[in-house]
């Protein structure tokens, strides 16, 4: 069966009981339950994992180098300072989904500049859980359409 990783970075866990209600009201359980139903009705296997961890999640790239036909990955805080993930990333030879349940676009200056963005195949903002499907819906389809090795 055909392996994903979505990866999600510091402070996902926290989705659903921050008070701002910027990543809305849903918890990040409930959130990887969907994803993983919705990974299973696409016939992918989904590796979803969050850390709080940058080297954590850089290991984990690694790993998917040798397991995982494709990426996504929500780096939050990280996406913005961390050049150890974009070179796990540019390392990894599949299609990256870069995803992210705010728009960061509408955000506050700092968090318009990604690094993730330079290794992404493309890039999913502002539409909350649904776009993490929208990722999914297109990690399938672009792992499907990639030339036979
Ligand atoms: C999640 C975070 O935790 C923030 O640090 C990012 C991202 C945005 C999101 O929208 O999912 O800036």
């Amino acid at each position: 069966m055909t392996i994903v990783y979505f990866l999600n970075g510091p402070n996902a866990n926290l989705y659903g009981l921050d008070r701002s209600g910027t990543y809305g009201r849903e918890s990040f359980a409930s959130i990887r339950q969907r994803c993983e139903d919705y990974a299973a009705s696409l016939n992918l296997r989904l590796e979803f994992r969050q850390s709080n961890h940058e080297g954590v999640l850089v290991d984990w790239i690694q790993e998917a180098r040798e397991k995982a036909a494709g990426l996504i990955i929500n780096a939050a805080g990280l996406t913005y300072t961390s050049v150890a993930i974009l070179d796990a990333l540019l390392a990894f030879e599949g299609p990256v989904i870069e995803a992210h349940m705010s728009n960061i676009w509408k955000r506050e200056p700092f968090r318009h500049h990604s690094y993730v963005s330079r290794a992404a195949t493309g890039v999913v903002a502002g539409l909350g859980a649904l776009g993490y499907e929208l990722a999914l819906t297109a990690i399938a389809r672009l792992i499907a359409e990639q030339p036979a090795q």
